[in-house]
């Protein structure tokens, strides 16, 4: 939209020329019989990993995006836009950070406003064992050089005046974990700027193309099928999310992965009520409120496994319950609209970030809950990954070998509410 004029007269314009002189974010093309690297997924993953491919290694060839729906509809379109980086082992801190760092300059880097707002992320202890688990995260997180603050009661109730923090409650808010630099981003746009650069340095960006099979001749990938037809390439990078264990089985692969719905769902628009974000793992629930005003609420995976982009209403129930546990007064707001994604969970709830036993096939999945965060440094060290065909100093630790070896960074308690 570079060089647009947002003037009301100019909207009026356009929008009564049905759009039709507005220039393309993206370029349509076909696909084409054979590529140098392939990614199969667009969501924000897939997007970003493009992207930095196109850009840091210019000399890598021609890079297809294929994606089975449209650009950024999967999780991308359904999160609920958490950007922190307090993780507690340092292998994960260390790559969410340099996620949250990318996001520090994305707008700029794309020339898209990607609508980062650094507002904060607050995680609430209940108990004393969840602020003493808070206090070691943020110890850890003090040597690992994140920002993160142990805060109590009071000084809580200083920054987040609405949340009821009363010791009466059956609940009681005993403190805090606080990242300032955290807040939230706009997943469309991020999802529409990483697609937009891409396209710009030449990357294919295909739609409505799934693939339904892999050609591997002698452990070596040479091609994939697809709805749209065959296509040779010796190089894919599978960034599927909740569809990645089906992608594996196509190579004869298992993944150590359970697809789970996650819900989340939005209020009615009000005056803003909340400036930050607010988390708590004990009564089971987070919020945040959008720039059209919504509450923007979600808590916990349902607990059974499907791919069915739809979860069950007593999820929602205890959700909401939840919340009017922090905010009593918000049980007199309406509820609008609630959605569902399918996310794809690990045993240690981190990621897989890694080549396989075939050779140029490479997997970036199970981010499960907390994916969207790592948009930009997941595309980031990914994009290495394939064009180096090996593991950096950030990814090498999120390779599938450690379900064997037993090197896993358990982070479901960092990994919170949603886990
Ligand atoms: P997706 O956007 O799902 O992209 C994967 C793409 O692969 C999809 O578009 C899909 O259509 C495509 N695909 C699958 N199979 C094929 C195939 N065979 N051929 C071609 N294409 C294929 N994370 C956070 O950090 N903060 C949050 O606040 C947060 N909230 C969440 C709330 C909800 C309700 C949900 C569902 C998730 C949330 N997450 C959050 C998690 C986050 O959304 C995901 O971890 C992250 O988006 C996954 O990466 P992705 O964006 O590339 O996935
Ligand atoms: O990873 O911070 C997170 C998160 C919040 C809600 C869903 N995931």
């Amino acid at each position: 939209m570079r060089g647009q004029n947002y003037s009301l007269w100019s909207l009026l314009k356009h929008g009564f020329k049905n759009h039709q002189t507005w220039e393309p974010a993206w370029e349509r093309v076909a696909l084409k019989p054979s590529y140098d690297v392939v990614i199969v997924g667009g969501g924000g993953h897939g997007l970003a990993t493009a992207y930095y491919l196109a850009k840091n290694h210019p000399g890598i060839g021609r890079i297809a995006v294929l994606e089975k729906g449209y650009l950024g509809g999967g999780n991308t379109a359904r999160n609920t836009t958490i950007v922190r980086s307090n993780y507690l082992w340092d292998e994960s801190a260390a790559i969410y950070e340099h996620s949250l760092k990318l996001w520090e300059g994305l707008t700029e880097d794309l020339n898209f406003n990607v609508m980062f707002s650094q507002r904060g992320v607050f995680n609430l202890g209940h108990t004393l064992q969840d602020m003493r688990d808070i206090e070691r995260r943020v110890n850890a997180n003090a040597l690992q050089g994140v920002d993160a603050h142990v805060l109590n009661a009071q000084e809580v109730k200083e920054k987040i005046p609405q949340l009821d923090c009363s010791r009466s409650r059956r609940f009681p808010v005993l403190g805090a974990s606080w990242q300032p630099r955290a807040g939230v981003a706009h997943h469309d746009a991020v999802a529409r700027g990483f697609a937009r650069a891409a396209s710009r340095l030449g990357v294919d960006l295909i739609e409505g193309c799934e693939v339904t099979g892999m050609d591997i001749q002698n452990g070596q990938i040479r091609g994939l099928q697809t709805n749209l037809g065959a296509i040779k390439t010796e190089r894919v990078g599978c960034v599927a999310a909740g569809h990645s264990s089906v992608l594996a089985k196509m190579a004869g692969l298992r993944m150590p992965l359970e697809s789970h719905p996650l819900q989340a769902f939005v209020s009615e628009s009000m005056q803003r009520v909340i400036d930050t974000v607010i988390m708590s793992n004990a009564v089971h629930g987070y919020l945040s409120q959008s720039d059209k005003g919504e509450l923007v609420i979600g808590a916990g995976i349902d607990s059974y496994l499907g791919y069915g982009q739809r979860g069950s209403p007593h999820v929602i129930e205890h959700t909401a319950a939840a919340i009017i546990e922090l905010f009593p007064q918000f049980s007199r707001v309406r509820m609008n609209r609630q959605w569902g994604g399918i996310v794809d969970v690990t045993p240690d709830a981190c990621p897989i970030i890694s080549k396989t036993s075939v050779q140029g096939l490479f997997f970036n999945c199970g981010w499960g809950t907390g994916g969207f965060k790592a948009t930009p440094g997941s595309g980031h060290v990914f994009a290495d990954m394939l064009a180096k065909g090996e593991a950096g100093p950030l990814s090498k630790a999120f390779s599938v070998d450690r379900f064997h070896t037993g090197h896993l960074i358990d982070e479901h308690g960092a990994a919170g509410v949603a886990h």
